[in-house]
């Protein structure tokens, strides 16, 4: 044992050996061991792989004193906890951001310089978690960050999918879907914990049937059951000791479920019962803001949730509180609808688990939960056709059925003779095939409903929530998105991390607010000299890359034009599209044309299954293609696709990007979080009143933002009147050319087919009024170009988004629903030897 403890501040009073030390030499010494005795390799033989593996675990090791006095703190005092159910939690690489929170990134860099090694190469050994599509699953990691951050007690309950959100390959232009195998070199950061495992039933019938003592009960007969095993990965908060647990959970056959197969020597049908066991974890559904209805999908939301409250309770009784504290001990947050089946389970539980009666019950469960919603679009909206839904959770739907007729009941006494109200309100949609609808019982189950940007909030109490909203309007609460700017700013541009605290301190790394304090900077020649160095050093880098990855060379003076998510119509990529293809067809009229030069720079997965997602990413290779090798347009466009977009290539694309393009049809977007990375990062905005766009605008003020587009009232009072696309198409010379530009063949190698569907779809539906926009952004556009040729002023605005982003960390987030929502409380973890620890 090694004790260093006076060589370094940041470990005074506490016990500190070659597993916890955070002095260089402790660090070097420990990543060595692990080198040898984990990866049982010694230099010469070892790969880039095996030196991320020895560092994974020495910074691991360090993590565990905090995790265990976190976990014996919380145990010791019973605290209120915060449980996050998701399906989705997109943490993104874990090792720099712990290096980041453990404060101890660039000591690392520097002894892993003095081995000849380099950390950003040992960093992109990491394979990413990627367990999430986009923004839902990337909010709950910034969540998790805040939460430890702020030292609220707290967990992260979801699934561990054994493949997560595909890697996308570009070949001849089409997105091509390879599985995503991230475990299978290992994963440093999660432990097991099989003694904890859960047993969650699945399938059968009920029994109605009276007990020994005369009471009446019911018992469900299952026809599968399925073992849930909890990994736990810890999440560390930034400059304190409180770490986190994520908890996720993997299916896998009961031991003792294929005894009798095995018996009856029909081993492959007991190995089949297994594997269909060891299905449910296995991968993440890869849509965004749509649900399919497949059976495995509920089927691994129940598992995951069952697992969840399962453990919850064993928490609990192991604190010795009485299963009528549920609600004061924990506070469940519902990711949208997903995981909102935990209304019935938690019923299911405390009535025929605990015998509880109904109204103690249900008087537990609503003040358990929360619901957030995260999407306007109807076919996210998710809900289960009955059939399906009773032969997988018998028991819940019998007590779906009862809720309902409760519910319904108050729905009468508060509006009576109100039929139509009582059929649009019922849990159970009964207008053709019948189905349950999750969102109507994430909305009754819980005692707080919130949308995720003012906006969002206001259109689901107008609309998509509307009668809910006049039934229970002290339910309703905006919550705005936010993001951490540990892992957006500190870890993925260090360099402007580094000027911003030369000028105010660090404390805005855990006090976003104080950015503000750059304002007086803005207009200092110096400054401004060195933000925008800084900016042209990572668009080299993010330039680089391109070289490296698509070939193309790009010109790190152009604007750095950006759009990057997933793909959707609504999110219209297309529009951008149909800008780049205005710019170049003028070019063609007129090859000497003044154009601010850009490079335009597209990221994001479409959905497996979505067809016209697909076809937008083949189109914006194909005009890539033909744009890039033009020698008329001298090189001052450049296209480029950066395939695999994740959270890996998102913290290369923030710190280099000028423009950020948030512009999606009014109304749709229901917050967005890209928006407010890219601002941190010092990127102008040209986006819609869209989702946060509209509170981002009002923090930077609307002289710092490109504004274009109709409002999302004007886009209703649009469609309700008539919307007619072809209008703006004969109306407008400049549009209907890029329009005919790509129905004629010209980036399709002649072929008028290819891209018929893209160009029909908006002639004649345009369900996202791209042509009604068009005029607006292409006039915007002309107003970014002409600001970026002053640089001073571009400057200026950029150094002013930057400092007005404070409301938009997830710390505020967290804070807000802390406060308003959840009730919790800081709990401080100290590392002095304490009993706990000790024993
Ligand atoms: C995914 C599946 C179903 C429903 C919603 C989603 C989703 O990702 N929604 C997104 O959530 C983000 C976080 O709140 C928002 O910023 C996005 O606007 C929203 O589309």
């Amino acid at each position: 044992l090694q004790y260093n403890s006076f060589e370094d501040p940041r470990c005074e009073g506490y016990l500190e050996d070659g597993r916890t030390g955070m002095s260089p030499s402790t660090l070097k010494r420990a990543f060595l061991n692990n080198l040898f005795y984990v990866q049982g390799k010694f230099k010469a033989l070892a790969t880039p792989n095996d030196y991320y593996m020895a560092l994974a675990y020495a910074i691991r090791d360090r993590l565990l004193q905090r995790w265990i006095n976190t976990a014996a703190i919380y145990t010791a005092q019973g605290s209120r906890t915060v449980a996050y159910f998701s399906a989705e939690f997109l943490m993104g690489p874990h090792l720099g951001n712990n290096l980041i929170n453990l404060d101890i990134y660039k000591d690392v860099e520097k002894g892993i310089a003095e081995m000849g090694l380099n950390l950003g190469e040992l960093l992109e050994q990491e394979e990413e978690p990627g367990l999430g599509n986009g923004g839902l699953g990337r909010l709950a990691a910034c969540y998790l960050d805040s939460l430890a951050t702020l030292e609220i007690p707290s967990l992260g309950y979801g699934i561990r999918y054994e493949f997560g959100i595909f890697d996308q390959e570009i070949e001849d232009g089409w997105q091509v879907e390879i599985t995503d195998k991230w475990l299978r070199f290992g994963n440093p950061w999660e432990i097991a914990r099989p003694e904890w495992a859960v047993e969650v039933k699945l399938g059968g019938h009920t029994d109605h049937y009276v007990d020994d003592h005369g009471r009446y009960r019911i018992r469900w007969v299952p026809d599968q059951q399925v073992t849930g095993i909890p990994y736990d990965t810890p999440i560390l908060g930034c400059q304190t000791n409180t770490a986190n647990t994520l908890r996720l959970w993997t299916a896998e056959a009961p031991e003792s479920f294929n005894f009798n197969a095995f018996n009856s020597g029909d081993y492959l049908g007991a190995v089949y019962e297994k594997v269909v066991s060891e299905n449910i974890s296995k991968v993440l559904y890869p849509n965004d803001d749509s649900s399919q209805g497949k059976k495995l999908r509920l089927t691994q939301q129940y598992f995951f949730v069952s697992c969840s409250l399962q453990d919850m309770i064993r928490i609990l009784v192991g604190q010795e509180l009485p299963l009528e504290k549920f609600h004061e001990k924990f506070a469940v947050q519902l990711n949208d609808t997903h995981p909102a089946i935990a209304v019935a389970e938690l019923m299911r539980l405390l009535i025929d688990m605990h015998h509880m009666s109904w109204d103690s019950a249900w008087s537990i469960t609503q003040r358990t939960f929360a619901y957030t919603n995260h999407t306007l679009l109807p076919e996210a909206l998710e809900r289960w056709p009955v059939e399906l839904f009773g032969s997988l959770l018998p028991r819940h739907l019998e007590i779906i059925y009862e809720l309902n007729d409760r519910f319904l009941d108050e729905v009468r006494i508060k509006f009576p003779e109100d039929d139509s109200r009582l059929s649009r309100m019922s849990l159970i949609d009964e207008s053709g095939e019948r189905y349950v609808r999750m969102a109507h019982l994430a909305c009754v189950g819980s005692h707080a409903i919130n949308g995720v940007a003012a906006l969002h909030t206001e259109l689901l109490k107008q609309d998509v929530l509307y009668d809910f909203y006049q039934m229970y309007p002290g339910k309703f609460q905006n919550k705005t998105n936010g993001v951490t700017p540990r892992r957006f700013m500190v870890l993925s541009n260090p360099a402007l991390t580094e000027l911003v605290t030369s000028k105010i301190g660090d404390t805005w790394i855990k006090n976003l607010g104080e950015l503000q304090k750059l304002e007086a900077w803005a207009d200092n020649p110096e400054f401004q000299q060195q933000w925008r160095q800084i900016k042209q050093a990572n668009k080299q880098e993010l330039a680089a890359y391109i070289q490296k990855h698509n070939g193309i060379i790009v010109d790190p003076n152009s604007i750095f034009d950006i759009l990057a998510k997933r793909f959707h119509e609504y999110k219209r990529q297309y529009l951008d599209l149909l800008h780049i293809v205005t710019l170049y067809n003028r070019i063609k009229a007129n090859p000497d044309i003044e154009i601010t030069p850009r490079t335009f720079i597209f990221g994001g997965k479409a959905a497996p299954g979505y067809f016209m997602a697909k076809l937008i990413i083949k189109l914006i290779n194909s005009v890539a293609d033909v744009i890039n090798r033009d020698p008329d347009v001298r090189g001052r466009l450049k296209v480029v696709f950066l395939k695999n977009y994740n959270v890996k290539l998102a913290q290369r694309i923030y710190p280099a990007a000028d423009l950020s393009e948030q512009i999606s049809t009014a109304g749709k977007e229901a917050s967005g979080t890209g928006n407010m990375k890219f601002a941190l990062n010092g990127a102008l905005t040209i986006g819609t009143l869209d989702g946060a766009n509209v509170e981002i605008r009002e923090e930077v003020g609307a002289e710092n933002f490109f504004l274009f587009g109709l409002t999302a009232e004007q886009v209703y009072a649009k469609r309700a009147s008539g919307y007619n696309p072809m209008e703006y198409y004969n109306s407008n010379a400049e549009l209907r050319l890029a329009l005919d530009r790509i129905a004629s063949g010209f980036f399709s190698h002649g072929d008028t087919e290819l891209f018929k569907p893209l160009v029909d779809s908006l002639l004649h539906h345009d369900q996202y009024f791209l042509l009604a926009d068009y005029q607006s952004y292409i006039d915007c556009q002309e107003q970014v170009g002409l600001a970026y040729r002053d640089q001073d002023r571009w400057t200026h605005m950029s150094i002013l988004n930057a400092a007005r982003m404070g409301k938009f960390s997830s710390d505020r987030s967290i804070q807000d629903y802390c406060r308003e929502i959840w009730k919790v409380e800081p709990v401080t973890i100290t590392l002095e030897n304490s009993e706990v620890t000790d024993s």
